[in-house]
């Protein structure tokens, strides 16, 4: 007899935005679910980014679930762009008001799942040992979730307090007076380096490539403003859902060589005054597409930058030359670039000086040693697949993911895969929610994913495949969508590189770029031809 505590109709894996809202939607439907989760508590990328000046470059009313009237009401945001312990709040928050944590197990890591063809039922396998069982699974495993550290040599002989950021002690980190070592210069590493630059001994920052950073323009909300804020959450979504990328901000048609200079400047200024990514995707579009308009606008943008950073040669240093604005993922900051005109805060170029090893004492570059008593590993994730390869998902005839994707995902719609039935990749790669704000795209993606488990359940079906057609289909779509898009010029996670992963070294058709409002539309066409593409029985 089945055991009501292990074997479940779906498992969840993860318990972070997505993962909450996927088990909420299958327990309104009464199914019977359970999320496993990795960390002790709920809440994902904001359960493990405890580092100093993680926070959302989504506005906070754009990043909570627009889903359940309650929750829109009862909850206030502090700031127009929250920090980690407001967004764990919230989502705790959430978890509570749904009750939801009755059918969470956490400290439960998934090593291994493996899919049984006789009986259309998945084995799910944690490190603990325990096995659980389960019709459907669904990953929620997140997009930025498996941390990558640098091959230097010499890492373990250091003899300070060094981690990733996203492993940053729960427990906190002493800094005053402490000498720091932080090497990364992305999203993550931006906003640790502006925030701890007045709270450290000193800070030496180790950049291997510098991003096109722009003010984040954050601010308080007090609760008159979220009480306008509450009173217009349904112009807010409503706008969100036009947006290519689901966020405020969306793409000015104008013809960028049709826009006198003056007023191209003045639009400009006005953008890197605003709030959030209005700088980077409240653009012309033209400038998001096209080379000549980028190049003008990140002239723009580095004489922002040289009017910041008072030592000339460090504003260089801290341009990149390589790609244009935009082509990565533009981290927002405050008072990033200011932290560089602190006597205490000191930039290596790892260009000029490499860096040869770790040592016990700190690191050393072709320069000479430097002495630290802190390592910050800012230096990124294996992004979006990297979760999937840490789980061992075999599917019909023993074929694992991980050598299925070995030389890039190929999905159907981002959200299921050929030889894996039953398997729903939520949050997956080439799918809307990596390629756009986060929780709006993981409802449409829930919402899918559940009236398909519901329609199944109702007709009396065990079993969804996604043809091998399909996939193609889509995959080839995706890859289609790449060509001459300005990011494939240039290395990043949007692209599928990560220099501290074998073989990620090429172009990987990680993301949908077609805009979520495309995706949705495709995703109800599927739906309304009696799920196309999929094969059910
Ligand atoms: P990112 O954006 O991948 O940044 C990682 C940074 O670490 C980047 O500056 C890398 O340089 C640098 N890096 C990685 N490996 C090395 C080595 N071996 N030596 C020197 N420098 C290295 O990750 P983040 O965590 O900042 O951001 C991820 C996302 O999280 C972000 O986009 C948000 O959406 C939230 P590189 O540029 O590759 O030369």
């Amino acid at each position: 007899m089945a055991d009501a505590n292990t074997e479940h109709e779906v498992i969840i894996i993860g318990a972070g935005v997505c993962g909450i809202y996927m088990l909420h939607r299958m327990l309104e439907l009464d199914v019977d679910a359970v999320v496993l989760e990795a960390g002790s508590g709920p809440g994902g990328t904001w359960y493990w980014n405890r580092y100093p000046g993680a926070r959302f470059d989504s506005e906070s009313y754009t990043y909570g679930y627009s889903f359940d009237p309650e929750i829109l009401a009862e909850w206030s945001w502090s700031e127009h762009f929250a920090a980690q312990p407001e967004t764990l709040r919230y989502l705790e928050f959430v978890v509570d008001k749904l009750d939801l944590r009755g059918h969470m197990q956490f400290d439960s890591r998934v090593e291994s799942a493996r899919f049984v063809d006789g009986e259309n039922r998945w084995r799910v396998k944690l490190t603990d040992g325990r096995e659980l069982g389960c019709r459907f699974l669904v990953t929620a495993i997140g997009m930025l979730s498996a941390a990558t550290l640098p091959r230097i040599p010499g890492r373990e002989t250091f003899e300070g307090e060094s981690f990733h950021t996203y492993y940053w002690p729960k427990e906190g980190v002493e800094l005053a007076g402490k000498r720091v070592a932080v090497i990364g210069t992305g999203a993550t590493g931006v906003q640790v380096i502006a925030e701890i630059a007045d709270k450290v001994g000193e800070l030496t920052v180790y950049q291997r490539r510098p991003n096109w950073c722009a003010p984040l323009n954050n601010g308080p909300i007090d609760e008159q403003e979220m009480q306008r804020i509450r009173a217009s959450y349904d112009e807010i979504f409503a706008r969100c859902r036009e947006t290519p990328g689901s966020f405020l901000h969306g793409p000015d048609f104008r013809v960028f060589d049709e826009v006198p200079e003056s007023e191209r400047l003045a639009f400009w200024n006005e953008l890197y005054a605003g709030r959030g990514f209005g700088v980077w995707l409240g653009n012309f579009r033209d400038v998001l597409v096209e080379e000549a308009p980028n190049a003008v606008y990140s002239e723009f943008i580095a004489d922002r930058i040289r009017e910041r950073v008072h030592d000339p040669e460090v504003a260089e240093k801290l341009i990149p030359k390589d790609h244009g604005f935009g082509t990565r993922r533009v981290p927002l900051e405050t008072r990033y670039f200011e932290a560089y005109n602190r006597d205490n805060v000191h930039l290596v170029d790892v260009n000029e000086t490499p860096i040869e090893a770790i040592t016990p004492r700190g690191i050393r570059t072709s320069d000479g040693e430097r002495e630290f008593d802190i390592i910050v590993y800012a230096t990124g994730f294996d992004a979006i697949t990297g979760a999937f390869d840490r789980i061992e998902i075999s599917g019909t005839g023993g074929q694992t993911l991980a050598e299925k994707w070995r030389e890039g995902p190929i999905t159907y719609l981002g959200l299921a895969t050929a030889g894996f039935p039953n398997l729903l990749t939520l949050a997956g790669p080439q799918g809307a929610s990596v390629s756009s704000n986060f929780p709006p795209n993981i409802e449409v993606g829930v919402n899918w994913a559940a009236e398909l488990i519901d329609y199944l359940r109702g007709h009396g079906l065990t079993r969804v495949e996604a043809t091998t057609d399909a996939e193609d289909e889509w995959t080839a779509e995706i890859m289609e969508s790449y060509e001459g898009a300005l990011l494939t010029r240039t290395r990043s996670w949007f692209t599928g590189y990560n220099s501290n992963v074998d073989g990620h070294d090429k172009l990987r058709y990680m993301i949908y770029l077609g805009g979520a409002p495309a995706y949705r539309k495709r995703l109800n066409e599927v739906v309304r031809h009696g799920y196309e593409g999929f094969r059910l029985a």
